[in-house]
């Protein structure tokens, strides 16, 4: 396939936009410069670090104190004052009374860090922020390499117990709700790593750092398996039939919805399908305009009525023109609508129901962090989505939407958005997660533009 010409589709071109979401992608981009889940990937590292330590401090025998990790000069962390504000807010939006986190939130906690003055907090925010910023420059896992050469044998067997290690896990959950994890796999994570360090017995032959990163890996990974959605197979299931694969996109104002059928459009495209796109947003002024930018960019037709049209005609019509000539996919974009649009939300109920979409994708933005997993169960509760779409992953540093939404909703993310060209778009899997979040590498992805 031609690649398509560069070329600027500016939605300022077709309407009068609103602030948008994405612009909050630049501060991310100037704390993280621009890497995929680098605090989150910061955060892990540092509790890998600090259990580390916990086993060797625990391992080290009487006559060679000097053996254990815990004097071999690691630089431990200094936590800067956290507000119990998070914990509570987001307490009180999941409505979980469940124990775990909320014990955290007990007064005791509240009372040992009371004792340091407004004044004490600041100062040690302001030094994070210096620490973080000199962090940067060596790199997040840099300090995995510190303690890679520092490494050695345990000087006895260690069986860690809850007390040893609860204060770690105390300092990552308030860490995971700052990234934006939901409240549930907050304590889903910490569960699991619980259950699977405490009580185990760590010999002198384990390598306590590899331990600790297999937990974390562990816990990352049950949260993150849905079933999940092989797209390829619908289609090819569909093609046996003579019949297209329907994809109904939806969400909410500005996610990446148009932006995400014309990069999978194209990535369809490559892989040998034929494609048309249903120009199912008739509600936008210059949304038509904006898809048709796109199909002429990759080369697919778009079937389009007026502006104000039924949504669910253009898309049957779209449906009717695939059957008719053989072709694989229909990608449907509908417009962005928040829940509390009762107009909008029943226009999206009878584009389902008239439609029957194979797949209904919801398409959320990763910079709105908690926000994109509450608009995510609202699209589910109306219209029962199948699986995910998050987009703007290239400037999320945090991590927080693209680790719980899954779980959250209990639908799988399929595709992740990661940039502003056409082939931007990466399959989702647990693998590809943890290797991200585990890799040593700093992703950082192309601020190229080709719309
Ligand atoms: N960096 C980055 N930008 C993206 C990504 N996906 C979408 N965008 C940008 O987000 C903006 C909105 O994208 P659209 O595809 O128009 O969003 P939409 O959901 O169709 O918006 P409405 O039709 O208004 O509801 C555009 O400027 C896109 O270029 C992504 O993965 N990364
Ligand atoms: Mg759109």
């Amino acid at each position: 396939m031609v690649m398509p010409q560069l070329q600027t589709i500016n939605k300022n071109n077709y309407k009068n936009k609103k602030t948008h979401l994405f612009n909050k992608s630049y501060i991310h981009i100037f704390i993280y410069g621009g890497i995929m889940f680098g605090s989150l990937k910061e955060k892990l590292s540092k509790t890998v670090s600090k259990l580390t330590e916990k086993i060797y401090s625990k391992g080290k025998t009487e006559e060679n104190p000097e053996e254990s990790f815990a004097n071999a000069n690691t630089e431990t962390y200094k936590e800067p004052q956290k507000t119990n504000e998070i914990k509570n807010e987001k307490k009180e939006k999941s409505g979980s009374e469940k124990k775990g986190i909320a014990k955290l939130i007990s007064l005791g906690k509240k009372e040992e860090v009371g004792s340091k003055t407004d004044a004490d907090n600041k100062e040690q925010a302001e030094e994070k922020t210096t620490e973080s910023v000199e962090k940067k420059k060596i790199g997040f896992f840099d300090k995995f390499k510190i303690t890679k050469t520092i490494k050695k044998a345990l000087g006895k067997d260690v069986v860690l117990t809850e007390d040893d290690i609860e204060d770690v896990l105390e300092e990552l959950e308030l860490e995971l709700l700052e990234a934006d994890v939901a409240y549930d796999v907050v304590e889903k994570l910490v569960e699991s790593l619980k259950n699977q360090l405490v009580g185990t017995k760590i010999t002198a032959k384990d390598d306590p750092e590899e331990v600790t990163i297999n937990a974390l890996k562990n816990a990352i990974r049950e949260i993150l398996s849905q079933k999940n959605i092989d797209i390829y197979q619908l289609i090819e299931e569909k093609k046996k039939l003579n019949e297209p694969a329907v994809i109904v996109f939806v969400g909410i104002n500005g996610t990446g919805k148009t932006t995400s059928i014309s990069k999978l459009a194209y990535k369809l495209k490559e892989k040998g399908y034929s494609v048309v796109l249903a120009a199912g947003d008739t509600f936008r002024a210059g949304a038509i305009e904006q898809l048709e930018e796109h199909a002429k960019n990759i080369e697919v037709k778009v079937i389009k009525h007026q502006k104000g049209a039924d949504s669910a005609a253009v898309i049957y019509d779209a449906i009717q023109h695939a059957k008719a000539r053989g072709i694989n996919v229909v990608l449907a974009d509908t417009a962005g609508r928040q829940a509390t649009n009762i107009n909008l939300m029943d226009e999206i109920r009878k584009v389902i129901r008239v439609t029957k979409p194979d797949l209904v994708v919801f398409v959320g933005d990763a910079l709105a962090g908690n926000d994109a997993i509450t608009q995510a169960e609202e699209f589910n509760n109306a219209v029962n989505i199948d699986g995910v779409i998050l987009t703007k992953v290239d400037a999320d540093a945090k991590g927080g939407a693209a680790l719980s939404i899954a779980y959250a909703i209990g639908k799988p993310i399929l595709f992740l958005g990661v940039g502003q060209r056409y082939g931007d778009l990466e399959e989702f899997n647990v693998d590809w997660m943890v290797n991200k979040l585990f890799g040593d590498e700093e992703v950082k992805y192309s601020t190229e533009r080709e719309f």
